[in-house]
């Protein structure tokens, strides 16, 4: 039995999918960011970064959503959702990932808590520029990749693809859309067809719509990860 400490859209999202592809057994539970219960004692002893998610596996919390993804694929081998050791495509697995949540991943944060980044709020509409650029850059890697792959290690789906769509999603608001790229616009399309994320995204009211609607210039709002 898994607990999953969430909270909509946040970066909760990509463990939500792959426990619900995996057909786990597992409880949400929401951590109320509005009432900033990330922060509070009993959270803090669970994931003393203060951050969603966490996830509980027996007695043992963990958190980082990459390390949650990680660790949901090794306790389900047979799912394939991450390459097994000894094919060549393991390691590539790691790199996506990574990729994901440290370069993209973690320019979104900034994009979306920028006074973190600054003791000067004049400069805050600045690193929103910026980091709608850096962003920017970090899709068009994704969407080059996806020019000759259905998906993003290849032919198969991995839990790569569902952190990929976590992130575009929290990525539509920026100044450069994920839509606006190709490859990546008709990926995600694609995404929107898969059965875990219409599920999950129905729990967590994460309208599909902007996806399958694509055009340039749809303007987008989600909320804050
Ligand atoms: N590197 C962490 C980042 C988690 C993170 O920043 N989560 C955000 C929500 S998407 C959060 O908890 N924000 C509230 C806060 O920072 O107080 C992960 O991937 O799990």
């Amino acid at each position: 039995m898994f607990k999953l400490y969430y909270y909509p859209n946040n970066a909760s999202l990509a463990p939500h999918f792959l426990l619900h592809h995996l057909n786990a057994d597992y409880e949400l539970l929401l951590v109320d960011k509005q009432s900033n219960a990330q922060k509070s004692a009993d959270y803090l002893k669970l994931n003393p970064a203060g951050r969603i998610p966490t996830l509980v596996v027996g007695e043992q919390p963990i958190f980082e959503s990459s390390a949650i993804c990680i660790h949901l694929c090794e306790l389900h081998p047979q799912s394939n959702l991450m390459p097994a050791i000894g094919d060549p495509k393991r390691p590539l697995f790691y790199q996506w990932l990574a990729f994901l949540n440290n370069t993209l991943q973690a320019e979104l944060m900034v994009r979306y808590y920028p006074h973190r980044h600054t003791n000067n709020e004049v400069t805050i509409p600045y690193i929103i520029a910026a980091q709608d650029a850096r962003i920017a850059e970090a899709l068009a890697i994704i969407n080059n990749q996806l020019e000759h792959n259905q998906y993003l290690l290849g032919d198969t789906l991995t839990a790569c693809d569902y952190f990929l769509f976590m992130l575009a999603q929290w990525s539509l608001p920026i100044a450069r859309s994920p839509l606006t790229f190709e490859n990546l616009a008709v990926y995600l399309k694609r995404l929107c067809d898969n059965s875990t994320i219409k599920a999950v995204c129905e729990i967590e009211e994460i309208d599909l719509a902007p996806f399958r609607n694509t055009t340039k210039d749809s303007h987008i709002l989600a909320h804050q990860p």
